[in-house]
């Protein structure tokens, strides 16, 4: 492949689906690592996306997703820059957002050591299979 005609950018991806993760998916899918991606990384990425992908499939990526220092963990600062992409223009004031951050971690938070791991969100997103959509 070759030619940065068979590639989408970032822009590309946000007009598609006006999707607030579309950095990052780009960044995930993106086989050559520099952000675009093929045709290929597309097809991928629409198969994951899909509402028939398996739910652990959901799982895997959208925790990779989520995990934005890319640790192996969801912190609180990961969880609130999830939450800060998916309220976009109509951003929580502190106390909201701590609020939430604290009732979220009450749900998932097993063992109680203020990080997700990828066993408890794989054990939200059984249960709450929106979670991840
Ligand atoms: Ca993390
Ligand atoms: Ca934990």
């Amino acid at each position: 492949m070759g030619g940065s005609q068979s590639s989408l950018t970032e822009e590309e991806l946000l007009c598609y689906q006006n999707n607030p993760f579309a950095d990052r998916l780009c960044a995930l899918f993106s086989s050559k690592k520099d952000g675009k991606l093929s045709f290929e990384d597309f097809l991928d990425m629409a198969s994951v996306l899909s509402d028939s992908a398996p739910i652990k499939v959901k799982a895997d990526y959208s925790f990779v997703l989520y995990d934005e220092d890319e640790d192996g963990m969801l912190s609180r600062q990961d969880i609130a820059a999830v939450v800060s992409r998916l309220t976009g223009r109509n951003q929580l004031a502190p106390e909201q957002m701590t609020f939430l951050l604290d009732k979220v971690m009450a749900e998932t938070d097993l063992d109680e050591d203020s990080l997700l791991s990828r066993a408890e969100y794989e054990h939200v997103v059984r249960k709450v299979p929106d979670f991840c959509k």
